[in-house]
């Protein structure tokens, strides 16, 4: 068995220089209820042997339709550490434990100020063109993963606020972030799902967008005119 220290070493003399800069972020740390009760890098939130023991950070899943109802969905790029090359819904990352990003009133303006700060990173989306308040609080979802390739050492364990974006909007890609991006129709994703869902596909999805598309996306997708009726404050959905 290779030690932990030595483990720790080869993550850092392999990986992406940016993206292991990222890693010292400081998320926030939050029980099971999401009240807020730390702070951690971004590596010690993601480190399996932290989940072990109880460590939950909170996150965020943005989805954005265009004007013709469609999802934007993205290819994670192959620098990212944890889930390179897997799809995933257009923009998910942290809220940090800034001033700004822990901030849950007005409608948990924190983790909508973040949202538009990763928009704007990965996508390259025009800062102002994009208002936080049409980023839409949908639901917060609870879930536990490993990483994709299994390395041992790093996984998700988080509660992920899923944001809902109406509109056209134009990119830029961070390709240090995104490989590629693609527009789907309901129907495209269903075929897409059905596609990566077959063992010899080299089609790959993340946990959590997989989670969201078995338990609740379809059903929200023909409420996109009338987001008030699936928004639920009160639930946060364990997985
Ligand atoms: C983390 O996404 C967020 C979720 C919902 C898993 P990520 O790995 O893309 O985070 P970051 O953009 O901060 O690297
Ligand atoms: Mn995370």
């Amino acid at each position: 068995l290779t030690s932990e220290r030595d483990i720790l070493f080869g993550f850092e003399k392999t990986y992406d220089q940016t993206q292991l800069n990222l890693m010292s972020e400081n998320c926030i740390l939050v029980d099971e209820n999401d009240k807020q009760i730390g702070s951690e890098t971004k590596k010690n939130c993601h480190l399996i042997k932290n989940i072990n023991n109880g460590m939950l950070h909170r996150a965020f899943s943005v989805f954005l339709f265009d004007t013709n109802n469609r999802l934007l969905l993205h290819q994670r790029s192959l620098h990212k550490i944890t889930y390179p090359n897997h799809w995933t819904n257009t923009c998910c990352s942290h809220p940090l434990f800034t001033p700004d990003e822990i901030d849950t009133s007005n409608n948990h303006i924190g983790v909508r100020r973040a949202a538009k700060r990763r928009l704007v990173y990965e996508l390259g989306m025009n800062e102002s063109k994009l208002n936080e308040n049409e980023l839409n609080f949908i639901t917060r979802i609870q879930y536990k993963a490993e990483n994709v390739p299994r390395d041992g050492v790093f996984g998700e364990n988080e509660i992920d606020y899923v944001l809902f974006l109406k509109g056209d909007y134009e990119f830029n890609i961070n390709t240090n972030e995104v490989k590629m991006i693609k527009f789907f129709t309901m129907y495209e994703l269903k075929e897409f799902l059905n596609e990566a869902n077959n063992e010899n596909s080299s089609v790959q999805i993340t946990p959590w967008f997989k989670l969201i598309c078995d338990k609740f996306l379809f059903k929200w997708w023909t409420k996109l005119d009338d987001l008030k009726s699936i928004q639920d404050e009160k639930n946060i959905h364990k997985f």
